[in-house]
């Protein structure tokens, strides 16, 4: 267990924008052997959701919102940089993941792509504001089991819904399983637009391939 002032101060550097005293605290994390992952999930993204939280409100404007996602990619980076990398246990199924067309939200999406290759899925990550049909024709061409999608705005969720749709036309719908994500993103939507699964959380991502996968 992370000291409750350890995950504090963590939330708070993401607020306050102090990035070498972010990367202080992950390196420490690190190296004493705790959890990265209670780190992220109890500090950092509590701090980026205030963040978001005060952005929505009017009470923190544009450049901040900039630089908090700033701090928040490098200790995000440093993290997934600690996760074990299973590469050679890499046959439990593979993935092609991406945020959205017009969406260029990455932090939570390279989160999971962190989490599911340091549990052994192979995982080809297309990057962020990704065309749909690109999306398809790549999950073709490298041939994977599941599709997974982000996406962080009202406004591009309908993309994982363009993608149901694609794969339909195209006759490959049932060659593929498709998980979405992202924080507006709900288990509604995915059983509204057709996916097959749904994750709040990179752990329940994991959970979630696992389920699809049958293993
Ligand atoms: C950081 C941030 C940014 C950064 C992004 C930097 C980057 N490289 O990602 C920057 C500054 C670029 C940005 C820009 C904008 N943003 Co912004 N941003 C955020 C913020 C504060 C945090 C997002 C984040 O990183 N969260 C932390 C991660 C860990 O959480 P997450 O992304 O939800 O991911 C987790 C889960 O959702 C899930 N998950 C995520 N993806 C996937 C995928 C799969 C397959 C699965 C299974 C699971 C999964 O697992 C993740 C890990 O646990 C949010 C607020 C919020 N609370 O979401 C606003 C927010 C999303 N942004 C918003 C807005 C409005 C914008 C802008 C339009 C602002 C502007 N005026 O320009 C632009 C849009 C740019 C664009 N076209 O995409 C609004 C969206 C409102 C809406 N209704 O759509 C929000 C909600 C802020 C607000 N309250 O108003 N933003």
């Amino acid at each position: 267990m992370i000291d409750e002032g350890i995950l504090k101060e963590a939330k708070e550097t993401i607020i306050a924008q102090k990035k070498d005293r972010a990367v202080e605290l992950a390196e420490k994390v690190i190296g004493e052997g705790l959890d990265p992952m209670e780190l992220m999930t109890s500090g950092f993204i509590p701090g980026i959701n205030e963040v978001g939280d005060l952005f929505g409100r009017g009470l923190l404007f544009l450049p901040e919102l900039v630089q908090s996602a700033d701090v928040m990619k490098t200790v995000t980076d440093v993290i997934n940089a600690s996760l074990p990398s299973q590469e050679a246990a890499a046959k439990k199924g593979s993935l092609v993941i991406a945020t959205v067309k017009g969406d260029v939200h990455d932090i939570g999406k390279c989160i999971v792509v962190s989490l599911l290759q340091a549990n052994g899925y192979t995982v080809h990550d297309l990057g962020r504001d990704v065309d749909t049909d690109r999306i398809i024709e790549e999950a073709v061409k490298v041939d994977a089991d599941i599709i997974g999608t982000s996406a962080l705005l009202t406004t591009t969720m309908t993309r994982q819904k363009e993608i149901e749709e694609g794969l339909k036309r195209a006759g490959l719908r049932d060659k593929f399983k498709t998980i979405i994500g992202g924080a507006p993103v709900t288990a509604r939507w995915a059983a509204k637009i057709g996916s097959d699964a749904y994750a709040e959380d990179a752990q329940d991502a994991v959970v979630k391939v696992k389920e699809l996968l049958g293993n």
